[in-house]
């Protein structure tokens, strides 16, 4: 146990958890399907071969989830909303109900609007989903907006343009390369879309959630850093180089559909802040004849460029090297970047995968990332909120229930609730703050 106290953040920080729809709500049949339902019903997509039909059951437990986040006594918590949801006969009554509940126990509700469960028969391939999608924005906005404060439009378009299209190892499954490029377009054309839509009902506290983190050359060679360099390129400044600054970096423009001058208009409609999922950096060197495999994911030898291990470093159960430091080093350098064009940041995601109730080994990460949070204010950086992934142990994607990032165990069998030591650790951090 970290006893040594965390620094004192400002007053107003926002200290919150997340979650999102397809991994914690199950109640699969109260609402259409999703690419995820239809990725997972193919065999071999998922580890473990399990389904999200009921995950943690959240959406007939969501009561008793309020109440953890209560006693927790965080300030916020961050969920999704499910299109495919919102679609069906039930429509937004469950996030009517739940944002109620939030708002009794003084929990301040952070809709994301898309965490990649995206309505069956949609596709982010086709440039018209992003106008789907900012119809369906407005339409949550509309029924939501009087009790919510702060939005989130997207989760990760690099992760799920990455993962869903280019390596298949993501819904929709599809393993295009490069040709998954017009996927990363047309999410962030859906995101400008939104905000506007957003503005349009009246909404004031607009971020997007986009997953960053350094890049690290394999080694000082010019082969090797040139690599580095594309795929910092492609995960980090392809996401927030159109939506802070209007411009793709140089080269991406051209390899995306149609002429995208006037979209990067909307792309870069201003934000009230800018939402970051960190959780390691990168080692990047110059392709290696070979494919190679990196946090569960296996990267084409066409590729140009290798991912690479970083030695030297406790790894969690995902097999992800803990580096505090480097959420230091992103802030900062976001901060030198893009200077005044960055708004205030906030920690969107933050977390671990370990086993165990006794999770000492999350505790010492999150402690670790909090003060590394911490020095990126020091050093100047406008940081205003930090939101741990995850409140529950829940459906971790490809690879099924058995990764646990939560805060608070649960039982897949009885869907069983318990706090491990984590959640103690963050609730003292968080009155310690107060
Ligand atoms: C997030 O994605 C998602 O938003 C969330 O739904 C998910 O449950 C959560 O994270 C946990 O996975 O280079 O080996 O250190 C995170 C996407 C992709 C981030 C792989 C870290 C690098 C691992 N991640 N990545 S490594």
């Amino acid at each position: 146990m970290a006893t040594n106290p965390v620094p004192r953040f400002p007053d107003g920080f926002l200290w919150g958890v997340s979650t999102s729809a397809h991994q914690i709500e199950g109640a699969a049949e109260l609402r259409g399907p999703s690419v995820w339902d239809v990725f997972t019903s193919e065999p071999g997509r998922v580890k473990d071969g399990s389904t999200a039909a009921v995950a943690c059951d959240h959406y007939h437990r969501y009561r008793e989830d309020v109440a953890l986040l209560a006693d927790l006594g965080v300030d916020a918590y961050r969920f999704s909303v499910s299109w495919p949801r919102v679609d069906s006969p039930g429509g937004l009554g469950f996030y009517d109900r739940l944002v109620d509940e939030l708002c009794a126990a003084g929990v301040r509700p952070v809709p994301t609007l898309f965490h990649w469960d995206l309505p069956a028969g949609l596709d982010w391939l086709e440039r018209d989903t992003a106008s789907r999608f900012a119809q369906y924005v407005s339409v949550v906005a509309d029924r939501l907006g009087d009790r919510v404060g702060k939005w989130i439009t997207l989760n990760e378009p690099a992760e799920h343009t990455l993962l869903g299209h280019a390596l298949g190892a993501h819904a929709p499954g599809r393993k295009l390369l490069f040709d998954a490029l017009p996927v990363a377009h047309h999410q962030l054309l859906a995101h400008g879309l939104a905000v506007r839509a957003l503005r349009a009902s009246g909404a004031a506290d607009i971020g997007i959630a986009n997953s960053h983190g350094p890049t690290w050359p394999a080694s000082d060679e010019a082969a090797d850093r040139e690599a580095a360099d594309f795929y910092d390129v492609l995960l980090n400044r392809m996401f927030a180089d159109p939506v802070l600054t209007g411009r793709y970096p140089d080269g991406i423009a051209e390899l995306m559909p149609g002429d995208v001058r006037a979209d990067l208009e909307i792309i870069a409609e201003p934000l009230d802040w800018y939402g970051v999922n960190y959780y390691a950096p990168t080692r990047v060197g110059a392709p290696q004849g070979a494919e190679t495999e990196s946090g569960g994911l296996t990267f084409p030898a066409e590729l140009p460029f290798s991912v690479r291990g970083i030695e030297g470093r406790p790894l969690t159960d995902f097999g992800w090297p803990v580096v505090p430091e480097g959420l230091t080093e992103l802030l900062t350098g976001f901060r030198d970047r893009y200077g005044d064009r960055l708004p205030p940041v906030v920690i969107t995601e933050n977390g671990c995968s370990y086993e165990g109730l006794d999770d000492q080994d999350r505790i010492t990460y999150l402690d670790g990332h909090v003060r590394a949070l911490h020095r990126a204010l020091e050093a100047g950086v406008d940081v205003r909120g930090y939101f741990v992934w995850s409140l529950l142990d829940n459906f971790e994607w490809a690879e099924g229930y058995a990764r646990r990032f939560g805060l608070v165990h649960v039982d897949f069998t009885t869907r069983k609730r318990t706090p491990k030591a984590s959640y103690g650790w963050f609730r003292e951090m968080v009155r310690a703050q107060r």
